[in-house]
């Protein structure tokens, strides 16, 4: 026996040797099996992650649902909230009331197409927003036209806008130029004049805009004042007949439904709800619709021009708001409308937080409790 071979053992058989070259080349073919394999699953399974990852996006921008939700009054709406809107399904409703003032009625039953609308009045941080995209300058920070403030001295003609103010003395009403002041500096920047500021206010609703000034916000961001009829169908909030925006009285199991005024107007304010002026929107309950501060808060502009009588005669179908202005308290001047009441509204004045109650002013006059929200059709 050759020693140099090695023992086979007992069997007595000797293992044949293998090639050494054969024996790396079946390595190789098994290591290129078996990372092929391994490559092959990786494909696959980043095919699969990637195909479910499709199936759970979106097929739609949140900002262009494909389809709005299901809505109507009278139902239990779900807020569709996109973007800070509100999709208002368009119907029927009882707009005006018996209880109300002579401009209020008649009642009639009005129909309005759908669209969208602002879950909250423009806020502070908004407008700045548009002030910074277009360098805009609202009407209380500009000079006011002599030709407009005929026989006023032209030291008088400055910037400013009205702001309230509790008035002295035991004040009649009717007369209420004596809880308004006109205060140089005061606008949407400096809500109480010139040393005030929005610190801390960014999400308060902006003040001291005018129709002039919501109406070039509203182009700006792509939308539209809404109509006098848009806004109080949207108010209700799918309420028929309701008093206010919400069902039942004005202080539901005791609670304060909006930013109002508690006490004896103008001289003493209780603050019951918790704020003496503006409220952070969305402060208080939303309406059916998931719209906020429909009721108090600020005055909110409408597209409409006023007219007392319009109810009478204008169209059930989507009623544009007339085509003249006439305020019998100031005959000759146009106004335009404003809703939902404010800060100041209380229940012995104005109660302008009923879904139905009508303002006015003038398009270039904004005050201190004076915003506004808008609509997208
Ligand atoms: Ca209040």
């Amino acid at each position: 026996m050759d020693s140099s071979t090695p023992d086979s053992g007992s069997s007595g058989h000797r293992t044949p040797e293998i090639d050494p070259r054969v024996r790396r080349r079946t390595l190789l073919i098994f290591l290129g099996f078996f990372g092929g394999g391994i490559l092959l699953s990786i494909i696959w399974m980043s095919f699969e992650v990637r195909r479910v990852k499709n199936i759970e996006r979106p097929r739609t921008s949140p900002a262009q649902p494909s389809a709005p939700p299901a809505a109507s009054p009278g139902n239990s709406q779900v807020p569709f909230n996109t973007n800070g809107m509100v999709f208002i399904q368009g119907g029927m409703f009882l707009r005006g009331s018996d209880k109300g003032a002579p401009d209020e009625q008649p009642v009639r039953e009005i129909r309005v197409n759908s669209f969208w609308m602002d879950a909250t009045e423009v806020t502070n941080d908004q407008f700045t927003e548009f002030v910074k995209a277009t360098g805009y300058i609202t009407v209380a920070e500009r000079k006011p036209d002599a030709a407009q403030f005929p026989g006023v001295p032209p030291e008088k003609l400055v910037p400013g806008s009205a702001v309230f103010r509790s008035p002295e003395g035991d004040p009649d009403l009717s007369e209420f130029l004596t809880w308004w002041e006109y205060r140089p500096g005061a606008n949407w920047r400096h809500p109480e004049g010139p040393s005030s500021n929005l610190s801390g206010r960014g999400n308060h609703p902006v003040v001291h805009v005018c129709w002039l000034d919501a109406i070039r916000y509203a182009e700006w961001a792509g939308k539209s004042l809404p109509t006098e009829a848009e806004w109080e169908y949207a108010a209700r909030g799918g309420l028929k007949s309701s008093d206010y925006c919400w069902e039942g009285n004005l202080t539901p199991g005791g609670r304060w439904m909006a930013n109002i005024w508690q006490g004896s107007f103008p001289k003493v304010n209780d603050i019951q709800d918790g704020f003496q002026t503006s409220a952070p929107v969305k402060s208080f309950p939303p309406n059916g619709y998931g719209l906020y501060d429909m009721a108090g808060n600020v005055w909110e502009w409408c597209a409409d021009l006023y007219l007392p009588t319009y109810y009478a005669s204008c169209p059930s179908d989507n009623p544009p708001g007339p085509d003249t202005s006439f305020d019998p308290n100031e005959p000759g001047v146009a106004k335009r409308v404003q809703r939902g009441g404010s800060y100041l509204c209380s229940d012995v004045y104005c109660t302008g937080y009923r879904p139905s109650a009508r303002m006015k002013s003038t398009p270039d006059t904004g005050l201190s409790h004076s915003g506004f929200r808008c609509v997208k059709r």
